[in-house]
């Protein structure tokens, strides 16, 4: 099928007033009856389209008479109907089969229990509708169902009437003031634990608040109910938004494609971003609830009281919402940390998309399949447009460029360009140019390069940008940069200078061309310069220093986030080399290095999240990113060669926090975290000494009390790669996780996947294992995940096994799963998506799995993102 346009948008030529809907519930064949006031407001002829998807028609009525079949006509796309002038009433009854739904879009049953997920486009597969964003409406919701299985009835809004039914049914009424599009509908009906608390406003409205979840989870909803109320009273106080209904509902639901979704009043969550609690759940788990509960909270205004006008738009709701849990996050825990993290998410999976066949820009013009447009590019992407926005044109006009977009579009269905009008509508900056960001696709490389003049005390910076072609884009603009800039003193001290006639130790230079030349006075010595300090802009820097220079900023750089990236410079440089140098010629500067680490981790030990990040390396995803033909299994030995060198360099130190027991109660803070975080690595860096420090891991398994540690250890004996004794090291430690942790799938999901990111070299026979065993259930995605996600995109070395083994692993699992759920095949089909980086001998494995999955006549999902990438 043809592209789905950005120029062919039309609005829709009805409006609908009202909505009324009726559910009478029941797994196999649950009945619609839909009711639509509203009327025609432009075209006098037009033929109303209704989406539908795997519906059965019952019957339409129109101002209460049954439509005879001459005036509409059902498609595969729906239903066209005649409609007379005027105002109108349509009511039509479907019937769908909630229990056959193993897509998890539209309404389907997970655990027993009824819920929906309607974006993006869900909602025509529950009923024959205008299903799209720009068409809104206030809408009332009636259940009817089984008392006894399904106790709790919940939809959008505020709760109405509800009572019994005869002996065994009942029904809840529920309605919604906000005037919201189709794809915010949710519905559930089943048995819950529900965990209550409350929230006053800022205008001292006490608003209920409810989590629901699977019988015997209620132990487990505290953390997410805490960053719910931090969440509301974070947006109050940072952006002066107000929550707006009577109640605020999440439901945790084990089935789901994605994170959660943030349907008016009642958010619907993948329960393993709502369950927490001391034992079963890891650091990075309370840190991820705690965003994604912002995160969805946030959407009530930026996404529901605004909404998108189509599709295209899709980063004006969800870049923007990135943006504020992003910041929610670094108010909530360390700033420095909080970035170092997002910059890490968003080279790995932001900046491998953005480089490869299926690069997009953050508001593409065309696409195949929505589903496949819930990009790395657009929420993370998008969120460093908002943070550039906001670097460009400085706090006061970014606060008044948003408020006045909250009050021209509130309640209405915007675009881009409408966002950013409000904005140039707030400042004297001129934003114009900056709209390149959001449809030019491609990482910029912006390389610099300094003269320093002595005598006249000048320092020359020439900066300049590339992006390369991308997909459908082969010749790039120069796009506005903004690049916090300092100066260092060859000491490491931080100049003051002046550019453009300000006197600071810190510049904004905005490179606007393809090259451009600023030239700093007032400077006293011969500079280094540390450009794009809090990685102010999303590009690759070329930043024409040498070792010794980013040493200098790595130990003296003030900017916590300039100093890791100098050292994420320096061991990127180092491992590039180092994968393609066997011969030890090396030795000197992997000891310079060393240094550099001992030296920034010595002076961070008071901040261990920090410290840990200090002993990070580049991952081999982020290595292969600007390599062609590059063999991961070179870049993995060349980090283990690294991590020998640090580790060997630091053991005692490592092998003192190894043994740092935590005492007292379980502590989620950020502080704590940080701690236990340190202490992962060390034993992740001390694993890479193989079989000198397995048994003092093995004994941290079994002796750790947190999630965490337990993960850490296992992790690490999964990649001790010898067989023999720490083989059975490492299988005694799954053996006892599974005997505590079998009756608990979001925990066991965490076994699958330790597994799966071995390196072991039993992993393709223990791949198989996991995957013949009965609770390896290919409709549950979060288990799928655990093993196929897990593996694909993060055990490189398995993965791009030289034979091809892990290609094709990959591949029959997207066979499996693809009828059941596309949406879930062809978001793992995306690993593919670079594999024409590879040596030729991968490639060719690659491109045989590719085209056997080219062959097999897939999914619309998956055969969009195929088509891409073999392109
Ligand atoms: N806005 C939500 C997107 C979403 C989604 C998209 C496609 C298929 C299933 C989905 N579930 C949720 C999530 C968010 O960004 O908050
Ligand atoms: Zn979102």
């Amino acid at each position: 099928p043809p592209p789905v346009r950005l120029v062919d948008y039309r609005p829709y030529p009805f409006a609908l007033d009202h909505v009324n809907l009726e559910f009478f519930l029941e797994p196999s064949k649950t009945r619609v009856r839909n009711k639509m006031t509203g009327r025609r407001v432009f075209g006098e002829h037009a033929l109303m389209n209704l989406h539908g998807e795997n519906l059965k028609l019952i019957s339409i009525a129109l101002n209460g008479h049954i439509l005879p079949e001459n005036q509409y006509e059902q498609t595969d796309e729906g239903l066209n109907i005649h409609m007379p002038a005027g105002e109108f009433c349509l009511e039509i009854e479907t019937e769908i089969s909630p229990e056959e739904n193993t897509q998890l879009s539209g309404l389907y049953m997970s655990g027993g229990r009824f819920c929906t997920q309607c974006e993006a486009e869900g909602f025509r597969r529950i009923t024959f509708y205008p299903d799209r964003p720009d068409v809104l409406a206030p809408f009332d919701v009636r259940m009817e169902a089984n008392k006894e299985k399904y106790p709790y009835l919940l939809s959008n809004g505020n709760p109405g009437k509800s009572g019994d039914i005869g002996t065994d049914r009942h029904y809840a009424e529920w309605s919604d003031p906000h005037p919201k599009p189709s794809y915010l509908f949710a519905l559930v009906a089943g048995d819950f634990d529900v965990y209550t608390d409350s929230f006053t406003t800022m205008s001292g409205k006490e608003t209920p608040l409810a989590i629901y979840v699977d019988k015997g989870d209620y132990d487990r909803c505290a953390y997410a109910m805490d960053s719910l109320k931090r969440s509301m009273s974070w947006d109050e106080d940072v952006f002066g938004r107000e929550y707006d209904l009577d109640v605020f509902n999440i439901v945790a639901v084990r089935d789901f494609n994605f994170g959660a979704m943030e349907n008016k009043g009642l958010n619907i969550f993948n329960a393993a971003y709502v369950l927490a609690d001391g034992k079963t759940a890891t650091d990075a788990d309370f840190e991820a609830i705690e965003s994604i509960v912002a995160h969805e909270y946030f959407h009530n205004w930026t996404g529901n009281r605004i909404t998108c006008r189509d599709w295209f738009q899709l980063c004006l709701k969800e870049g923007l919402t990135v943006y504020r849990d992003q910041e929610f996050s670094a108010d909530m825990r360390s700033r420095a940390v909080t970035r170092i993290k997002d910059v890490i998410r968003l080279r790995a999976r932001q900046f491998s998309e953005d480089g490869g066949p299926l690069a997009h820009s953050v508001r593409p013009d065309e696409y195949a399949r929505i589903d496949n447009l819930y990009t790395a590019t657009v929420y993370e992407k998008g969120a460093e447009l908002i943070r550039m926005l906001r670097t460009l044109i400085g706090d006061t006009a970014f606060f008044a460029g948003l408020n006045r977009y909250f009050d021209t579009y509130d309640g209405q269905a915007a675009t881009i360009e409408d966002f950013l009008n409000s904005f140039q509508l707030s400042t004297s900056e001129n934003i114009k140019e900056f709209a390149n960001w959001y449809s030019q696709s491609g990482t910029p490389v912006v390389t610099a390069s300094g003269v320093y003049d002595s005598i006249a005390r000048t320092y020359t910076l020439t900066v300049g940008q590339r992006t390369e072609p991308t997909p459908g884009q082969p010749d790039k603009l120069a796009l506005p940069i903004p690049l916090r800039t300092a100066l260092f003193s060859n000491k490491g001290r931080r100049l003051s200078t002046k550019l453009n006639g300000e006197i600071n130790d810190e510049h904004l230079v905005v490179l606007r061309d393809f090259e451009q030349v600023f030239v700093f006075t007032d400077v006293s010595s011969a500079p280094i310069h540390s450009l794009n300090r809090g990685f102010s802009a999303p590009i690759k820097l070329k930043d024409g220093l040498n070792d010794a220079n980013r040493s200098t900023l790595a130990a003296a750089d003030n900017d916590p986030f300039a100093q890791w990236e100098g050292l994420q410079t320096l061991a990127r440089g180092l491992l590039i080399d180092l994968a393609s140098n066997e011969d030890g010629s090396m030795n000197d500067r992997i000891h310079a290095f060393v240094d550099a680490i001992d030296e920034a981790f010595t002076a961070a030990i008071d901040d261990p999240a920090f410290a840990s990040l200090i002993l990070r390396l580049p991952s081999v995803g982020e290595l292969i990113q600007d390599q062609n033909a590059s063999d991961p299994s070179k870049f993995h030995a060349a980090r283990l060669t690294l991590k020998r060198a640090i580790a060997r360099h630091i053991e005692n130190s490592l092998v003192a926090t190894i043994q740092n027991q935590e005492t007292g109660p379980f502590d989620p803070s950020a502080s704590a975290a940080g701690r236990r975080a340190l202490k992962a690595t060390a034993i992740d860096l001390l694993s890479s000494l193989q079989n000198e420090h397995a048994q003092r891991i093995s004994d941290n398994f079994h002796s750790a009390t947190t999630m965490t540690e337990i993960l850490a250890s296992m992790n690490a004996l999964g990649n001790i790669e010898g067989g023999g004794a720490e083989g059975e090291l490492f299988d005694n430690a799954l053996t006892v996780f599974e005997e505590k942790w079998k009756d608990s799938a979001l925990v066991m999901d965490k076994w699958y996947s330790v597994q799966a990111m071995s390196v072991r070299s039993d992993l393709r026979a223990r791949l198989q294992r996991l995957c013949a065993r009965t609770d390896f259930d290919l409709k549950n995605p979060n288990r799928v995940r655990a093993v196929a996600a897990a593996f694909a995109m993060n055990n490189p070395v398995a993965f791009h096994a030289p034979d091809g083994w892990g290609y094709e692993f990959l591949t029959d699992i997207i066979l499996k799963v693809d009828g059941l759920n596309p949406a879930l095949s062809a978001r793992l089909a995306t690993a593919f998506e670079n594999w024409r980086r590879f040596s030729s001998d991968r490639q060719i494995h690659a491109e045989k799995q590719l085209r056997r999955l080219d062959d097999a006549n897939l999914s619309k999902n998956a055969q969009d993102i195929i088509t891409r990438a073999l392109a």
